[in-house]
């Protein structure tokens, strides 16, 4: 692996330091390190980044306090910056709710966020620790001018330390891997929708690169063919293969008898993984568990076993199971978003602005899905309530699209009223990606009107958390 040191373009400033919190005047920034950012610009940073934080309920619940703690990637296309934003709370008994609501960002330049997407997990760590210091007391500005100074340097020093290539766009690339027959190129028909194709499926040759492209990023989708033949030279060519994999999909066939020889290549991909420390997220997908076999208790209980082999297997990596089948496009979906949001960086701000929207609205799931019912965020107040609104959602959106076809609805907007649950669904865009969201609440009469009124602050939040989801 040879990797490209970017030394032309490095220069001293390679990434800024801004620390704001929410004065009774409103976002101000506290410090900026080093100082080359201007005090108008500096002043949009504390803005943008602290009104994600400053829905009412969001945080204003004095209990909460320890809860809020989200990170971001968030654009600031005007200063043609890219910054990861950790928000936090300052305790402080003069302010309201008893704590203000501050948040440190790490700027880099629009061509360098890549790096941000690249280290999350370790730049985040730093932002954490720093965060810490400053979340207990309101301390003085020396010190926090200290705290940040020091900030600063442990971030260049990891810049210095890392190759990140520059890179204009990131790169996701995305592994569909298992022995051969348990249905990886099946599972990728399905999930984009090329039913035709489906019948058709010979046993992949070696490995199958497409590209689909989702909310304006390029995700490279690798199909590695699973016949032993091939097994071997993924492993043997493991930086060619597998290095720099950002999500891999591990398929078993849950209905043939090869578990053992699964776990085997399973075992060796993640130990690959290892020796490259590369952690990426893991979604097993037990599959073929067709609906009407779905209920049996043996394959139950083949999976129970198998899961824990799987997890004691992969240790350190996070790791998510689903089973699977071509014949329940709910279970593919699910799995296919399950494994799309675990990259996505907003991930849990993302859902906080859902429930901040479904607390306006008293509603009690809401999901954002994108033109192909990925679901791209979701809220619910009870597991029971996220199933039924998963289940159910692509179906809504279904009828919304044949009515909307047949200019039966006209308006952006459709409520089904079934017993005492209400469904609003709206459709609108930000930039060019074409987004529903799904409302489900009880029985509630103005819900429609309140929709309107917090709508526009809603999209106005979320429209940068689309434009950095990966
Ligand atoms: N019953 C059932 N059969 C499935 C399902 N998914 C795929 N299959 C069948 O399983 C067989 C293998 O599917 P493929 O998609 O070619 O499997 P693969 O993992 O891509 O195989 P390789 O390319 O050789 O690695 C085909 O006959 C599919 O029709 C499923 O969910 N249920
Ligand atoms: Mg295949």
């Amino acid at each position: 692996m040879v990797e490209m040191k970017d030394i032309s373009n490095k220069n001293e400033t390679s990434s800024t330091i801004v620390l704001s919190v929410f004065e009774k005047e409103g976002p101000v920034p506290k410090i900026c390190v080093p100082d080359y950012i201007s005090e108008d610009n500096q002043m949009i940073i504390a803005m943008k980044s602290i009104s994600l934080l400053m829905g009412d309920q969001i945080y204003q619940n004095g209990g909460k306090f320890f809860g809020i703690k989200y990170f971001g990637i968030l654009p600031f296309p005007d200063l043609e910056l890219t910054g990861l934003t950790y928000f936090f709370l300052i305790k402080d008994e003069n302010a309201r709710g008893n704590a203000k609501a501050a948040t440190i960002s790490l700027l880099v330049e629009n061509k360098r966020s890549y790096f941000l997407y690249e280290n999350t997990k370790q730049l985040s760590i730093m932002l954490a620790e720093s965060a810490n210091l400053l979340a207990y007391e309101v301390v003085s500005q020396e010190k926090i001018d200290e705290i940040i100074n020091s900030l600063s340097q442990k971030v260049e020093k990891y810049i210095s330390e890392v190759n990140t290539p520059v890179e204009f766009t990131r790169k996701i690339k995305v592994l569909f891997v298992g022995l051969g027959n348990s249905g990886k190129t099946s599972y990728l028909r399905a999930i984009s929708q090329k039913f035709s194709e489906l019948t058709e499926i010979r046993p992949t040759k070696g490995v199958e690169r497409t590209e689909i492209s989702l909310l304006g990023h390029l995700l490279k989708e690798w199909d590695l063919g699973g016949q032993e033949k091939y097994r071997a030279s993924y492993i043997k060519n493991a930086d060619l293969y597998l290095y720099d994999t950002n999500l891999l999909f591990y398929f078993i066939d849950v209905r043939d008898h090869k578990s053992k020889e699964s776990l085997e290549y399973f075992g060796k991909l993640v130990e690959i993984m290892r020796a490259f420390n590369q952690f990426p997220p893991i979604i097993i997908n037990f599959h073929k568990m067709d609906p009407d076999i779905s209920d049996s208790p043996e394959l139950k209980e083949k999976i129970e076993k198998l899961s824990k082999k799987f997890s004691e297997l992969s240790k350190g990596f996070t790791i998510y199971f689903y089973n699977t089948s071509i014949f329940d496009l709910y279970s593919l979906n699910k799995s296919f978003s399950e494994g799309i949001s675990s990259l996505s960086p907003n991930r849990e701000i993302f859902a906080a602005q859902l429930q901040w929207f479904s607390s306006k609205l008293n509603a009690q799931a809401m999901l954002l899905l994108n033109e192909n019912s990925l679901i791209l965020s979701d809220y619910a107040t009870n597991k029971e309530i996220e199933v039924v609104s998963e289940i159910s959602a692509p179906h809504f959106q279904n009828l919304f699209r044949t009515f909307t076809d047949f200019k039966l609805i006209t308006k952006n907007q459709a409520v089904w009223q079934m017993e005492d649950s209400i469904i609003l669904f709206n459709h609108f865009n930000i930039d060019d990606n074409s987004l529903y969201l799904l409302t489900l609440s009880s029985h509630e009469e103005n819900i429609v009107k309140k929709f309107e009124k917090n709508f526009p602050k809603f999209k106005e939040r979320i429209t940068p958390l689309i434009q950095t989801y990966l």
